[in-house]
């Protein structure tokens, strides 16, 4: 087709396909993009809700037919059956319930053996992410994020199930501990002194935005998945889309500048998510916050770069066990 943007909005035009274990199976499919617009966590500038639409909308200016991504060289659709699910049908203004929903939704994504990717919402969206990857991990969980800030309030005014805590969460899972814990891209004026320490307390590995100018994301993203990786099962990837600088992605919930470069960001990502990754979000797209559209058209190439990678790795996995064979 070849306007792009024709047609109803599903992620890169995938077939949509409910989130039950029978269709998804029927469908062959074996990743799954599923929505949560959930955004009533939001400690100030609301919309990230509204996310999920305009991911997919915005997806669609990558959905040109071959499905080939240039950066990594691997057509996608040749490794991986992608399916969209739809949204999640949140409960408004009831992050726990939502949340319930969430995880049944996200049980039946696995029982069809499909790698799930979560369209926020906001960050909040890791919570119920992060819980089902970890009921469906027999081993060790290790976790990584890119985001400007450290999000491990333990809570807020006394809810949990925050935005600000998706970190605090995390660590409570139990078969997470804080030494596979990486969070990448911290800077700012609005990290809480109290998060830093709950990051110090658990052994939570930061590399904070001056890491990444020191070291060269290279170094960074290499020596977070090695600690997210060593001596887990799968590691689950969540991607703020506030680590970037407001100058790329302004339309979020809490912008900053100093932040980092969208060739950092897509550099980062090819070294994170060709490890061992289980499950992927990306969260808080807030596209009214943006009226140009180019904070959604970001995320979406995060989303469709997550889908790549995946497809690579399966690539090489089976030109390694194609070799193995004939030797
Ligand atoms: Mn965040």
């Amino acid at each position: 087709m070849a306007i792009l943007h024709a047609g109803i909005a599903t992620f890169l035009r995938a077939p949509y396909v409910p989130p039950e274990r029978s269709a998804l199976r029927e469908a062959g499919a074996t990743a799954a993009v599923i929505g949560l617009p959930f955004d009533s966590t939001t400690v100030t500038r609301p919309g990230a809700s509204h996310g999920p639409r305009a991911l997919r909308d915005a997806s669609s200016h990558f959905a040109f037919g071959e499905n080939y991504h240039y950066d990594h060289g691997v057509t996608y659709s040749d490794h991986v059956a992608l399916v969209d699910c739809g949204d999640i049908d949140p409960v408004a203004g009831n992050a726990a319930r939502t949340f319930e929903r969430a995880v049944v939704v996200l049980d039946e994504i696995y029982a069809a053996g499909c790698f799930p990717i979560l369209l926020g919402g906001d960050h909040a969206t890791t919570i119920p992410g992060a819980a089902a990857l970890s009921r469906h991990t027999s081993g060790r969980m290790g976790f990584v994020m890119f985001d400007t800030h450290l999000d491990t309030a333990p809570e807020i005014d006394g809810e949990t199930l925050g935005h600000c805590s998706p970190v605090a969460r995390v660590l409570e899972l139990p078969n997470v501990d804080g030494s596979n814990v990486v969070i990448i891209g911290v800077h700012g004026a609005a990290n809480p002194r109290l998060e830093q320490e709950v990051a110090d307390e658990h052994g939570v590995t930061v590399f904070t935005i001056r890491d990444v100018d020191r070291l060269g994301i290279d170094e960074v993203a290499t020596r977070a998945i090695e600690i997210a990786s060593s001596g887990t099962e799968t590691t689950y990837l969540s991607v703020d889309i506030d680590v970037l600088d407001g100058a790329f992605a302004w339309g979020t919930c809490g912008p900053e500048i100093g932040g980092m470069t969208g060739r950092e960001l897509v550099r980062g990502l090819e070294i994170v998510a060709s490890g061992p990754i289980g499950a992927a979000d990306c969260v808080e797209v807030s596209p009214f916050l943006d009226h140009s559209g180019n904070t959604a058209r970001v995320g979406a190439r995060v989303v469709v770069d997550i889908i790549a990678l995946r497809a690579l790795q399966i690539e090489r996995a089976g030109a390694i066990e194609r070799t193995a064979a004939s030797a």
